[in-house]
Parts: C-alpha cells; sequence; structure tokens
C-alpha cells in the first residue's frame, strides 16, 4: 500500500468556540489556540481540524457561514488567523479547515441576492421551488427540526434548508455555484492550508424532482434517500478535486450521513480521485430509534464490533478509513460505552477507549478533551442548553405529547451534541481556566478532577496515554498498515482483535465491562514471544490465560 502522511497521521479536532477564550468575552478564539499549540506538540498530534472560524451569525455555531473569505470576529481576525497558521507550521502541525458548502447562511451575500427576485442572478445558486396547493413543495423534514422547506413571501416561493432556516441548501447543479466554491477553496490553499474536512457533502446532490419521503413518527418525510449519495456527488467531486485539491498536498476528509461502505468505496478510494477518507456513521447511530437519536438506549458491543470490523475488512486496499469515537456533534464516548462513576473506572476506560481505536487501521481523530477523558455534562434545565438541534428537538418531541418533557431531558443530557461543547478543561481555577470572563456555555463541574494541568503532571494520566498511544503510530509500521482481523466475534465483552504486517503480529484485548473478565490467548500466540506496547494497567504481563481487570487493555506485538 501507498504511504501517506495522511495514513500516518493523528488528527486532533478543535471547537474553537470551547477550547480556550484569550480576551475574556467567554468565547474561545484564535489566538487562544495559538497560545496553546505547545501543549498539542506535547500531545503529538500531526494535524488540527479546525471547526469552522468563518463569519457566521451562529445560528449553528458557525456551520451557517456568511463570508468564506472572512474570520468570524468573535474568533479575532485574517491577522490572528495567519499567526496561527505560521505558528502552527512552525511545529509542524498541520492545519485542515472545515469546509461548510451544502448550504450557507441566510445572511451570505449569494442568498441576500439570491431572495431578492426570481430573475435574480443569485436565485439558482439555491433550491427555490413553487408551493404544492398552498403547501410546502414535498414533505422532507429538517435535521433541527420542522419542515425542510420555508417561505419567502418576497417571490412567494420555497427555498429548501435540510438544517435550519438560516441555513438555506446550495444549488451543487448550478456550475456557477461550483465555480465560485473552487475559486474559494483555491484561495485558502493558496494561504497554504492543509486540508478540508467537508460537512456533509454526502448530501451536495439532490436527486431530481425531490420526491415525498417516506413519513416517520415526527409527521415528516425522510430526505435520506434523495439526498445522501445523490446522483451526481462523485461527479461533483472528482471535479473538485481535478480543479482543486490534487495541486495541493491536503488531507481531506468528507463528513458522509448515509454513506454505505460500497459509496465509501468511491467516495475514499485509494486511486485519489474524489476524497482521502469519510467520516461514516454507522457505529455512532447503533444506539438510534424511532425519535432519532433521543432515548437511553446503550450500544450492544457485539453489533460495535461487527459495525467496525466491517469497515476494516471491506476498505482494507481498497480505500481508508477515519477513526473516531467523538467529535462536537456525539456525547463523549466515555459517558456512553464507558464508566465516569469513580476516577479509577473513569482512567481506566478511557484508556481501554482510546487502545481500542488507535490500534485498527485508518486515521485517528481525537476531540479536544477526549484526551483527558472529560465526561457529558450534568445540565439541569434547558435554559443551560445551547444546542440548536438539542433545544429544537426538546419543543418538538414534547409537544407532540410523543416523549415526556422529564424522559427528554434525560435524552438531552445523554445525547445532546453540547455534552462535548462544554469549554476545555485546561486547570482547576475558576472556569477551568479556559475564560477569565462568563462562559458561553457553562464548564463541566468536574474540571477541578479532570484537567489538563493535573495530568500532564501525573505519569500514569489518560493524556500520558493519548501521548503514548500516539508516538507508537510512528513507531511500529504495523499499526498503520497492518491488516486487521476481529476474534471472538460473539462475546458480548471483550474486543479482541489483531493486525499482521509481512513477519508481524499484533494482538489487541479491550475489556469493555467494569468485571473481570477470563481470557486465554489464542492459537499461535506464544506468550513468551510477546511484547507489551502498550496497556492501562501497571506490571502487566502476558500469560496463557489473564483475568482482566475492570477495562483493561493492552496491545502486544509478536
Ligand atoms: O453535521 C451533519 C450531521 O449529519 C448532523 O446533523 C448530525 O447528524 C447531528 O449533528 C447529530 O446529532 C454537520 C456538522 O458537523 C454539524 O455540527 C452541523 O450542525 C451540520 O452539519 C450542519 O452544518
Ligand atoms: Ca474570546
Amino acid at each position: 500500500m501507498e504511504k501517506t502522511w495522511w495514513k500516518e497521521s493523528v488528527v486532533y479536532q478543535i471547537y474553537p468556540r470551547s477550547f480556550n477564550d484569550s480576551n475574556g468575552d467567554g468565547i474561545g478564539d484564535l489566538n487562544g489556540i495559538t497560545e496553546k499549540l505547545d501543549y498539542l506538540k506535547e500531545l503529538g498530534i500531526d494535524v488540527i481540524w479546525l471547526s469552522p472560524v468563518y463569519q457566521s451569525p451562529n445560528d449553528d455555531n458557525g456551520y451557517d457561514i456568511s463570508d468564506y473569505k472572512a474570520i468570524m470576529k468573535d474568533f479575532g481576525t485574517m491577522e490572528d488567523y495567519e499567526r496561527m497558521l505560521a505558528a502552527a507550521h512552525e511545529r509542524g502541525i498541520r492545519i485542515v479547515m472545515d469546509l461548510v458548502v451544502n448550504h450557507t447562511s441566510d445572511e451570505h451575500a449569494w442568498f441576500v441576492e439570491s431572495r431578492k427576485s426570481a430573475d435574480n442572478p443569485y436565485r439558482d445558486y439555491y433550491i427555490w421551488r413553487e408551493g404544492k396547493d398552498g403547501q410546502a413543495p414535498n414533505n422532507w423534514g429538517s435535521c433541527f427540526g420542522g419542515p425542510a422547506w420555508e417561505y419567502d413571501s418576497r417571490t412567494q416561493m420555497y427555498y429548501l434548508h435540510l438544517f435550519s432556516k438560516k441555513q438555506p441548501d446550495l444549488n451543487w447543479d448550478n456550475e456557477k455555484v461550483r465555480e465560485d466554491v473552487f475559486e474559494m477553496m483555491d484561495w485558502w490553499c493558496q494561504k497554504g492550508i492543509d486540508g478540508f474536512r467537508m460537512d456533509v457533502i454526502s448530501m451536495i446532490s439532490k436527486t431530481p424532482g425531490l420526491p415525498d419521503g417516506k413519513v416517520g413518527e415526527n409527521g415528516y418525510g425522510d430526505f435520506g434517500p434523495y439526498v445522501h449519495n445523490g446522483p451526481h456527488v462523485h461527479e461533483y467531486l472528482q471535479e473538485m478535486n481535478q480543479k482543486v485539491l490534487s495541486k495541493y498536498d491536503l488531507l481531506t476528509v468528507g463528513e458522509c450521513a448515509g454513506v454505505t461502505i460500497e459509496e465509501a468505496k468511491k467516495y475514499a478510494n485509494l486511486d485519489g480521485r474524489e476524497l482521502n477518507m469519510v467520516f461514516q456513521f454507522e457505529h455512532m447511530d447503533l444506539d438510534g430509534g424511532e425519535s432519532f437519536k433521543w432515548n437511553d438506549r446503550k450500544i450492544d458491543l457485539v453489533e460495535l464490533k461487527k459495525t467496525l470490523s466491517k469497515w476494516q475488512y471491506e476498505l482494507y486496499g481498497k480505500a481508508w478509513n477515519s477513526l473516531y469515537w467523538c467529535n462536537h456533534d456525539q456525547p463523549r464516548m466515555i459517558s456512553r460505552l464507558g464508566d465516569t462513576s469513580t476516577k479509577e473506572l473513569r482512567e481506566a476506560s478511557a484508556k481501554m477507549l482510546g487502545t481500542c481505536l488507535h490500534m485498527m487501521q485508518g486515521t485517528p481523530y481525537v476531540y479536544q478533551g477526549e484526551e483527558l477523558g472529560m465526561t457529558n455534562t450534568t445540565f439541569e434545565s434547558l435554559e443551560d442548553f445551547r444546542d440548536i438541534e438539542s433545544i429544537n428537538a426538546y419543543h418538538q418531541y414534547t409537544q407532540n405529547g410523543q416523549i415526556a418533557p422529564e424522559d427528554m431531558m434525560r435524552y438531552l443530557c445523554y445525547k445532546s451534541r453540547d455534552n462535548a461543547r462544554t469549554p476545555m478543561q485546561w486547570d482547576d481555577s475558576g472556569n477551568a481556566g479556559f475564560t477569565d470572563g462568563v462562559p458561553w456555555i457553562k464548564v463541566n463541574p468536574n474540571y477541578k478532577e479532570i484537567n489538563a494541568k493535573e495530568q500532564m503532571g501525573r505519569a500514569d494520566s489518560v493524556f500520558h496515554y493519548y501521548q503514548k498511544l500516539i508516538r507508537l503510530r510512528k513507531e511500529h509500521e504495523i499499526i498503520v498498515y497492518g491488516k486487521y482481523q476481529l476474534l471472538m466475534e460473539e462475546d458480548k465483552n471483550l474486543y479482541v482483535y489483531t493486525r499482521t504486517l509481512g513477519q508481524e503480529r499484533m494482538l489487541v484485548i479491550c475489556n469493555f465491562r467494569k468485571e473481570t473478565q477470563e481470557f486465554t490467548m489464542p492459537e499461535g500466540f506464544e506468550p513468551g514471544k510477546g511484547e507489551i506496547l502498550i496497556g492501562n494497567y501497571e506490571g502487566q504481563e502476558i500469560k496463557k490465560s489473564m483475568t482482566l481487570r475492570p477495562f483493561e487493555a493492552m496491545a502486544m506485538k509478536f
């Protein structure tokens, strides 16, 4: 397999609003990031993926962009951006920008023009339709509740928005839209950035005719089949690749809601015609259901193993995986699959989850605070939440009587995106050292126990464990390029797999339970010949049969 830097890298995702506030206004900013580059260097990551920092009215925290070539005032200036980029590059850290081009803000100049009149030159930059019998053009519901169409009285037509009504969808079938987007991407590449994470890029090509979808429990039609991996998506990405991506040395990752293995092989094919890799959602959605993600079901380990293994097997040698447990849209994985009830269990399970993910094949992503074992937060009322998805969902499901308010509040506390968006916990001073002012969202009250300063000063911390996981990838090619094989498929408690590269083999054992588990070494792995690369308990030894302690994990090389 061809060796490339983006296969060998570890990416760290920064959610700028919650990372570090340098000027006391309660909002993280670019200068705040620059101040913390040495921290990231110490952790050892290679690449930063920066959630959007462009000008935005913040209906969806920057995922609604009103000017792609300007920096959000809350975050600083273009000079601050350039200083951050240079400072990152000086440290050998690359910067990947979030590219949000399925939609813009309704305050973007293109949309301001577009809505003026039906014959405006920018009209076809967006998706406008006549109503049907005084109703929306079709039955689609938006991701953030309500219909996916907004009526505009000026021209008496509707525009499509798969997300909030302040996020109108661009019309990618218009080649002028594509040209303008590619020109803007090139402009950023010329500035020296190192790649793009492409927001819901699997949704840019809509099925002509925009057919009604199957009506779900929320009363709206599902747009999925007519929007995910649409008819021209690969053509448009190949065009983007030819016109922009192929001219630079970039890391590209497509966030691909609704992506299947077959589609991923096209998006992330090793032939390099489209993108380097995709974010798939299957392992994240295993605990979903009728009311979308709003429940408190647990992910089933056997299902999780099957799903992740399928992606490992099927993309091997054909396409490339991304590996993630956490991002700004997901509750903290330690609160879903780990145990946060005591410090010991919390740290053991954080390290186990890190081991399980980082030893697979693919490019690992670490979301800010994951390297400390940061947990879900404990909000008490709806007023504490800031996320448009959570707030709208609360109203929608409680108003139509589908979910009782106290249940919905419990589900929000478990699943809300805001769990990942509480401020980064730097130290045990006020507001976790994130800001001298009033933070835009409440700090998780557990910051006195969980913070970077304490962990950097302690050899057995989660931080140092992640540092080692990241370093091992640089020292052992097998971690990057070895072939994956799942063992003990049906075991309900252990996740065990091997990696193979030439004569070398690795064995990875992870106990996903707080109860101890008996384990016998598989055939062909001679205890005396193995070396422990990393493990989350003191004094581990490789033995023919072992009693694995709560959340015990080991990666061994033979
Ligand atoms: O997320 C796309 C996406 O699929 C989300 O709707 C996801 O399903 C949801 O957040 C899970 O609860 C991207 C961004 O990552 C997200 O932050 C944005 O809100 C969204 O696109 C719109 O830009
Ligand atoms: Ca600030």
